[in-house]
Order: C-alpha cells, then structure tokens, then sequence
C-alpha cells in the first residue's frame, strides 16, 4: 500500500489532487493523513446526470446538454484503482445512451445503442461498473447527434503516478458549436448537394451557410485540393467558453503543467499551438508515448494528447487550438495570479493546415503490442464525398453493413484505406490498437483509439481480441458517421 512503508509527505499539487479541490484559486491546507487516506480508492457509487443546460456563446444564450458528475463539475475523475462504478441518471428529457470512449468495459457497458443495449429513457437510471484504464479519456453521447448538443465530458482516470509527481493537471476540452440544431447542420448538408448534384467531387462549389468548406488545401502528394470543415460553425469553445473571454487558469510561476487535451468536438479537428511554450507529449488517447518535443501539435476529432509543459514565469501564456483550414482559434490562458491577461484575438494572422501524420509518425507507444504476425487482416475502403454528402465504409451504408468477424484470441490487423479527400478520424469502441503502419510503411506506433486516416492516405492498426462483444469501428466525424461511415467489428461467439 505504502511503498517502504514510509509516511507518505505529499506535495501541494498532490493534496490539491487527493483532495479533488478545483485548480484554480485559493488551496486550502490538508492535514497529510486526510490526504492520505483520500489515496485509498474510493468504493462509492458515483452518480452521473445527464442533464440540460444553458450556456452563454457570443453573447447569446444557448441551450446545451451536459454530464454533470461529482461536485457538480462536469463528468468523473476517478483515483488510482477506483473503479467506474456510476449510476447514469437521464433526465435530459430524452432518451439518451452515454459511451466511455477509449475505456475497455464489457461490451454491454460500452454505452453504443445496440439491440441488447437500448438507449436509456428518460428519467430512468442505469448502472455501470468496470475496472476502467487510467488516462485521458471522455465521455458522450451516442444517441442521434447529442454529441454536437455538448453531451460530452472528461473522463480523467488517474494513475498512481498521477499522484506522485508534483505537477498542476489542467483539462482542456474542444468542441465546436452551432445555434442550428445538428439535424439543421446535417439537413444542409445533405440538402444543399443533393440540389447540386454536379457539385465538383471537391466541394469547392460548397454553399450556403454550411461551411466555407474547403479551404482550398493542397494536398502535398498529389496537388489536388482536400476537403476540410463541412459546417461553418458559429462559435469553438475551450471548458466552454470562447476566446473572446477565455478561461484563465492560474498557475505557479516556473510550476509543471500536465494539459490534457480533449477533441470533442462533432466535425472540427485542430492545431494546438503552446504559443511562447514548448510541451512535451507523454500520451496520446490515454496512453503512454516516448516523449515528442513540440509547440505545433495536431489533435484529429476525439482523440487526446497529454502534454506535459514547465512554465518559464508567471506568463500569461495562451494555449491555442486553431481550427484546421481556418484562422477561428479557441482556447485557455494559463496565468500565475496577479498576471495582466489581455484580450485575444480570435482569429489567427493565417488559415491552419490541415491536420496530418507529422506527429502519429513519430509516436512510439511506451508499451506496444508482442510481436506477432497478425492472424486475420480485414482490408476497410472509405469512400464517399461532399456531393452527393454520403460516406461508406466498404460500400456499404450503416446500418446495413457487413460485421468484420474476428475469434477471441486473434491478432487483428485491419488496414484502412481513404479513398476520398477528406481525412476521417476512426475509432474503434472496446480495443485499445497499436498504429503499425501509415501510407505501407510499417511503425511501431502508438497505441490508441482514434487514429487519423489521411486523404488518399492507408493506416493499418492491430490489436489484440480479447474484449468479445460487439463493437463499433466509424468514422468519428459526426456528420461522416451519421450518414453511413460505421460498421460492426463483431466477435464469433456473439449471436
Ligand atoms: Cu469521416
């Protein structure tokens, strides 16, 4: 329990970690053995409600789902050995089902409306309760499109050393917003190219108020343009707030910061920019990378990065996420108390690039599958384009699809290839996989649960089957997924 069974002595940063007391402010003093005691894990059910809320964006207000856990704050953090043990109560009026993306829980835990795990009604309870993996990880909805509606949360599992290091944690979480319900955004979508249907495959033509689209980004290989941002969004929101007025975040002057960093966005994928600062990635989707220096770093829709930064002063130091294509940026200011924190510009002096492999190139996962020749290798096309606004996966349209069958036991290896312009972002529920090769070339790459797959690009991923159930693969672009982009990877044994 203790290592040496010496007394543990706590740093500030830990007792403001073992306390589960908010950053921010003033730290209130703890007696050593409270803390300590507050290091043992935590048997307790936890109660989580979905819920509705209202929310200032722009100015105006703005009706919102939510994930409202522990404290009120939003979605669980769990200690060292805690297990997810909550209680799901729906009272967003609807009914709702919630996914624990990038946890490994049995399959009927996995929080995805199959036939044997229909969606929550409203105001009924449902329980859960696995041994979760620590790291990075969210939560959302996968019921219609609440995702878009910001029924999304972190879901922070410490680790024990977590608790050893004295370091400030800080979440960052990304979404894009509309003041269009998502069934508007996707009504337009489909409508505006269904009415243009010679539309140019590139979506240079893209109209309306759905999205400038395209921004005209070249795609370095084969000098065609690629297609980014389906939806012109009205606000990107950092812990919700725009960056008009931004969460300031106080930190200690020359302290360590682990950022952990959460895409939740539906369609909108950036680059985080550490501005004056340079960080250092210690995990990508919860788990451990060698380290990767770097200021510019890419961050594809629903995946995480951990990155650990040392403050050089009392900043203020702004952590930018700007949209890929665009110059809309969003974030949080990390600030010593009694640091000026001045506006900020919204808008970058340039259009990002679009998010790409430079940085999946260079991970390494810290513990990467045993070398082994897979057993079964499933070959997955995406297709689809702006116009007709369709996306399949192996020519088929969710949910009438073909399941991958795979046997307990097996390597797996599947090898996605993009056969359109746009990059989609694919995660596979229930299996954490390791990135072994981009473009035909092989890597030991990260392991993870969201990997981008390129325009015109191939990724293999290989994993381990040893979560039998159903699960789903997709596309982790709303409006990709929404429109047929999923399929089934399905386990022998399951009927
Ligand atoms: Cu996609």
């Amino acid at each position: 329990m203790r290592e040496n069974d010496k007394p543990i002595v706590l740093t500030r940063r830990q007792m403001i970690l073992a306390s589960g007391v908010a950053m921010a402010g003033t730290i209130p003093f703890l007696p050593t053995t409270r803390a300590a005691a507050a290091l043992e894990p935590r048997t307790a059910k936890l109660r989580l409600t979905a819920g509705t809320r209202t929310l200032a964006v722009n100015g105006k207000p703005a009706r919102a789902f939510g994930l409202i856990g522990p404290g009120g704050k939003p979605g669980i953090t769990l200690s060292p050995g805690e297990r997810f043990h909550v209680d799901l109560v729906n009272r967003a009026g609807t009914s709702t089902i919630i996914h624990w993306h990038g946890q490994l829980p049995p399959w009927t835990q996995d929080g995805f409306p199959w036939p044997q795990t229909p969606p929550i009604p409203a105001g009924d309870t449902h329980s859960y309760d696995y041994a979760p993996i620590a790291g990075t990880f969210w939560m959302h909805s996968h019921q219609g499109m609440q995702e878009q509606s910001l029924m999304t949360a972190p879901l922070i599992v410490h680790s024990a050393e977590d608790l050893r290091v004295d370091r400030q944690e800080v979440v960052l979480m990304l979404h894009d917003f509309s003041f269009h319900t998502p069934e508007e955004l996707l009504a337009g979508l489909t409508k505006s190219n269904s009415s243009q249907s010679a539309m140019p495959k590139n979506g240079m033509g893209h109209n309306m108020n759905m999205g400038s689209g395209v921004m005209g980004a070249m795609n370095m290989e084969s000098g065609t343009a690629i297609d980014l941002n389906d939806i012109d969004y009205d606000a990107f929101l950092a812990n919700d707030r725009t960056f008009a007025d931004p969460e300031v975040i106080r930190t200690e002057p020359g302290g360590r910061v682990l950022l952990r960093l959460i895409n939740a966005a539906s369609a909108t994928q950036f680059w985080i920019d550490l501005g004056a600062l340079t960080g250092t990635v210690a995990a990508v989707d919860g788990h451990p990378v060698r380290p990767v220096r770097g200021t510019r770093l890419p961050l594809a829709i629903a995946q995480r990065l951990d990155v650990l930064i040392d403050l050089p002063g009392a900043g203020p130091y702004p952590i930018f996420a700007q949209v890929e294509g665009k110059r809309a940026r969003t974030g949080v200011v990390l600030a010593a108390s009694g640091a000026p924190v001045s506006r900020l510009d919204e808008e970058a002096a340039e259009n990002a690039l679009p998010v790409d492999l430079s940085l999946e190139s260079r991970l390494e996962a810290v513990s990467p599958l045993a070398l082994r020749a897979p057993d079964v290798t499933h070959r997955v096309i995406l297709a689809g384009a702006m116009a007709p606004y369709a996306w399949s996966l192996n020519n088929e349209y969710w949910p009438n699809v073909t399941p991958l069958m795979i046997t307990r036991g097996q390597r797996v290896a599947i090898e996605v290839l993009n056969r359109t312009m746009m990059p989609h972002p694919m995660h596979l529920h229930g299996h954490a996989f390791q990135v072994v090769a981009i473009n035909g070339a092989p890597l030991s790459g990260a392991v993870r649960d969201t990997v981008l797959v390129p325009p015109m690009g191939s990724v293999t991923i290989a994993f381990d089957a040893d979560n039998p159930g159903r699960w789903a693969f997709h596309c982790h672009n709303l409006y990709h997924m929404m429109t047929g982009m999923m399929t089934e990877v399905r386990y022998a044994s399951i009927t």
